[in-house]
C-alpha cells in the first residue's frame, strides 16, 4: 500500500517528512516516480489525466490539493475512488484574511481613495457605520462560514446564502434558488464562495447584478466560471455596481490585454485569495488516511453527483 504525490516540489518536501514522522509505514512516492503502480492505494494531485488514473489500477482515494474539485474531470475518475478535497486550516485562515480585507476595502471605499491618490486629490467621503452595510456570502461551508464569523465583530449586517440553508450565529440565512432573489436584494457586498458546479457556473451575471441594490459591490473568491465577466464591466460601467475584488477569472493567468487589469472599479489579484498551506495540508491528510483505513468517513469528502 503506497501515497503517490503529484503536486510542487516543495510541499512534496513537506509532506514527505510529515509521513516519514506520522505514517512512517505508509511508503510516499513523488510522481512520475510511481514505482510499482499496484501498490498505489491513495493520491494527492491538483489534476489527474485518464492516463494516470488508469495506470492505478488499485487506487481506493483521490485527494485534491485544494478547496476545489472542479479542476478534476470527474466522470475520469472511476466511480469506487473516492474523491476528497481539502479542508484544512490554513487555507481557511487565508480566505478568511482575503474576505475581510476585500470586505473592508469596499466597504471603506478604497477604489476610490486609489484612484483620488492617482489623481493627487484629497478627497474625504462620509464613513458609512458597519450597521448601515449588509454583507452577504454566497456558499455556507467551511471557507463561507468561517468569513461570516470572522466579518460579525466589525458590526456588518450579515446574510448567507446556500443550498440547504442551516443555522449560522447572527447571520440571516436564505436556502435555495427561490430565496436566491431575496438574500441578493439585501447585499450591499456580496462574497462568493460557492464551488463551482453546473448549477452554480455563471451565477454571478446581469439577472444576480440587477436584484442587488444600487452601488453594491462584489467580491468573487470562489472560481472564474461563477462570473461573467462582460456582465461585471457593463454592470460597473452603468454605475449599478460600485466596485469589484476578483481573485478569480475564467481562463487564468488573464491575458495582457484583459479588461479587467486596468479597470477603475476592479481590484484583480492572481487566485491567491487562499493558498493550502503545506505543513497543516499534511496533517490533514494524514488524518483521512487513517479515518480511510479505520473504515471512518473523510473530511471534505465529495458527494460526486452533486460536484463538491
Ligand atoms: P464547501 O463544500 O464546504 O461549501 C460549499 C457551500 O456552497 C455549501 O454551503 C453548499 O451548500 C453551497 N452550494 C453548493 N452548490 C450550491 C448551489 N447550487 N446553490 C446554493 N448553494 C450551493 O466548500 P468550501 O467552503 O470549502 O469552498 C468553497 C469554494 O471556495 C471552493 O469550492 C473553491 O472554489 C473556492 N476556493 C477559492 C480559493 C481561492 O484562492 N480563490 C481557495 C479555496 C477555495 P450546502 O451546504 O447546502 O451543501
Ligand atoms: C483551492 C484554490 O481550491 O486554491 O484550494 O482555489
Amino acid at each position: 500500500m503506497a501515497f503517490l504525490f503529484k503536486s510542487s516540489a516543495e510541499r512534496g518536501t513537506v509532506w514527505a517528512g510529515a509521513f516519514a514522522r506520522l505514517l512512517p509505514d505508509m511508503p510516499f512516492r513523488t510522481w512520475p516516480d510511481v514505482g510499482d503502480a499496484d501498490d498505489i492505494r491513495y493520491l494527492a494531485a491538483w489534476t489527474v489525466t485518464r492516463d494516470l488514473l488508469a495506470g492505478l489500477p488499485n487506487l481506493e482515494v483521490l485527494f485534491s490539493v485544494g478547496a476545489g474539485v472542479d479542476q478534476l474531470d470527474l466522470s475520469q475518475v472511476p466511480p469506487q475512488v473516492t474523491v476528497v478535497r481539502m479542508v484544512e486550516p490554513g487555507l481557511t485562515d487565508g480566505m478568511v484574511q482575503y474576505a475581510t480585507f476585500a470586505t473592508l476595502a469596499l466597504h471603506r471605499e478604497m477604489l476610490d481613495y486609489g484612484q483620488a491618490q492617482t489623481d493627487h486629490r484629497w478627497a474625504p467621503r462620509p464613513l458609512l457605520p458597519a450597521g448601515q452595510r449588509r454583507v452577504g456570502v454566497m456558499g455556507l461551508g467551511h471557507l463561507g462560514t468561517a468569513v461570516l464569523a470572522a466579518l460579525r465583530p466589525f458590526g456588518f449586517v450579515l446574510r448567507g446564502w446556500s443550498r440547504s440553508g442551516g443555522d449560522v450565529e447572527g447571520v440571516e440565512i436564505f436556502a435555495g434558488s427561490n430565496a436566491l432573489p431575496a438574500f441578493l436584494s439585501g447585499c450591499d457586498i456580496l462574497i462568493c464562495l460557492l464551488p463551482l458546479t453546473n448549477d452554480t457556473r455563471g451565477i454571478l451575471c446581469r439577472k444576480s447584478f440587477d436584484l442587488l441594490p444600487h452601488g453594491a459591490g462584489i467580491i468573487n473568491v470562489g472560481r472564474g466560471g461563477h462570473l461573467v465577466e462582460q456582465d461585471l464591466l457593463d454592470a460597473l460601467d452603468s454605475g449599478h455596481l460600485s466596485g469589484a475584488v476578483i481573485d478569480v477569472l475564467n481562463t487564468e493567468p488573464a491575458a495582457a490585454d484583459h479588461p479587467f487589469w486596468s479597470h477603475p472599479r476592479i481590484l484583480l489579484t492572481p487566485h491567491v485569495a487562499s493558498q493550502t498551506r503545506d505543513d497543516s495540508s499534511a496533517e490533514v491528510l494524514i488524518s483521512n488516511i487513517r479515518r480511510h483505513q479505520a473504515g471512518q468517513a473523510l473530511l471534505g469528502q465529495v458527494d460526486r453527483t452533486r460536484g463538491y
